[in-house]
């Protein structure tokens, strides 16, 4: 008896899940795996340290001694503690920037780590930023800039295989990497080897990124590929770390007037902040922003690191907008984050840990546990969605997710709240796609709802959290 009643749950189990299957099948472009673990990070860092920081600039010419990169104090884990307490999940290094001078004892280039006093010539600093990541828990990638202001071949085929070459080599030592970020400023004035010249390349065919990009994939295949184009992830088109109010994850790559081609540093950057509904590909945004006004460090910009109440606004505008928070970090010439810098961070992290530990959802006595059960991918089918509590609650916030494994497919939703005995529109918004937080002048409501406006499939609704800003009034 109890056997044959197991056989049958059984068989309705299967009748359901199948149906749920052939009913609901991915709408448009989606993630890839790689994809969904990016996503899943929400925040990381980018750390700009080189001999530029050593000459107080932003951009080395690429002419700079070796012997000034001597940071005495450098200590990676110190660094690392301050952005674990910030609450990011992962850092980038810029193993190499323009100037050319590489933080590893690479074999291509003079122009690197061996030649510098620090650790006696004997050091690897994409090591040691490495292994403090393992350490603490940290997804670790690099950045390694295509434009070179110190190589000579700089403009030839040469450096484009000395290119890959230093790719290699960081794709190969240093374990799984979760990004490789390439940027957009390519060519124009440099150093070069001494010849103190202006080499221009087309941005688009020069590096052959096809082939480039193929490099990351067969060495790192679980590791994002940024530029401003993507393929993975594409630049937010602004250094301020904001995304547009509706920025779609999904995103066709514009070239500019008069091109067919389109590369890093080469496109119309016209959709980069909104992505495109229904765009070719799922090429969600990245949002990077200097913690201070400039990427490197400058003794003159200490006092001009944003507050915590400043990065929570961006962290709103950002991951708040389905995309991900970049961070710049500048160490300084000790080698070491500023005081003010591990402050700053610390904060932050408090600010975001105390708004939004507790979820006011998971209290609601109704709606589908799939909404609270901080799963990104167990999902509620339907186009209304309601919360109630036995006792009133106040906030002023609302994060939603939608199941982006199935692709981004809410066009606009409402969200209401049940005041004086009737539905109140408290937000209202166009795409969800990962994570979408409304923020609202406080309310107080026992009764919530969302409601579906417009969607393209099926909405697959994965969260509706609602929570309160930790020190607001
Ligand atoms: C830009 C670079 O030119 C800046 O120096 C910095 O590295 C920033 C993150 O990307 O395009």
């Amino acid at each position: 008896m109890v056997r044959q009643g197991l056989q049958a749950c059984l068989f309705i189990s299967l009748i359901l899940s199948q149906g749920v299957r052939a009913q609901d099948k991915p709408f448009g472009a989606i993630p890839s795996t790689r994809q969904l673990a990016w996503h899943e990070l929400d925040m990381y860092v980018l750390v700009h340290f080189t001999p530029t920081t050593f000459e107080n600039k932003e951009w080395g010419y690429g002419d700079a001694d070796p012997a000034i990169f001597n940071p005495k104090a450098f200590d990676a884990g110190q660094i690392i503690d301050a952005v674990k307490r910030g609450g990011f999940r992962g850092l980038i290094l810029v193993a190499k920037h323009h100037d050319g001078f590489c933080l590893w004892p690479t074999s291509t280039t003079s122009y690197n780590i061996s030649r510098s006093p620090w650790r006696n010539g004997r050091g690897d600093m994409v090591r040691e930023f490495e292994q403090a990541c393992r350490k603490a828990g940290m997804a670790f990638g690099v950045y390694c800039s295509p434009w070179d202001r110190n190589n000579p071949l700089y403009g030839t085929t040469e450096y484009v295989n000395i290119y890959r070459r230093q790719l290699q080599e960081l794709y190969t030592n240093y374990g799984q990497l979760f990004m490789s970020w390439h940027d957009g400023a390519n060519g124009g004035d440099g150093y070069y080897g001494g010849r103190r010249d202006t080499v221009r390349v087309d941005r688009s065919t020069y590096y052959g990124w096809d082939s480039t990009w193929a490099i990351t994939r067969r060495l790192q295949p679980m590791a994002t590929i940024f530029s401003d184009i993507g393929p993975d992830v594409r630049w937010v088109g602004n250094e301020k770390g904001i995304a547009a109010e509706t920025s779609w994850a999904t995103f066709t790559p514009l070239p500019l007037p008069g091109k067919t081609t389109v590369g890093p540093g080469d496109l119309d950057e016209r959709n980069l902040s909104t992505g495109e509904r229904f765009g070719r590909n799922w090429t969600p945004a990245e949002c990077d922003v200097p913690l201070r006004p400039g990427w490197f460090y400058h003794p003159e910009q200490d006092e001009r690191v944003k507050t915590p109440e400043q990065l929570f606004d961006i962290y709103l505008r950002s991951v708040g907008r389905g995309g991900a928070l970049d961070l710049g970090i500048a160490p300084d010439t000790r080698g070491l984050l500023h005081e003010n810098d591990v402050k700053a961070l610390q904060g932050f992290g408090d600010l975001l840990r105390a708004s939004f530990a507790k979820d006011l959802a998971t209290l609601s006595d109704l709606g589908p546990v799939e909404l609270s059960d901080g799963d990104r991918y167990s999902h509620a089918r339907g186009e209304v969605f309601e919360l109630g509590w036995k006792e009133v609650m106040t906030f002023d916030m609302v994060r939603l997710r939608e199941d982006i494994r199935m692709g981004q497919r809410i066009d606009a939703l409402v969200v209401e709240a049940m005041v004086d005995g009737s539905w109140r529109e408290i937000a209202k918004a166009t795409s969800i796609g990962a994570c979408r937080i409304l923020v609202f002048p406080p309310v107080t409501t026992r009764r919530l709802r969302v409601r579906i406006t417009g969607t393209a499939a099926p909405a697959l609704l994965s969260e509706i959290g609602v929570f309160r800003k930790a020190g607001r009034n």
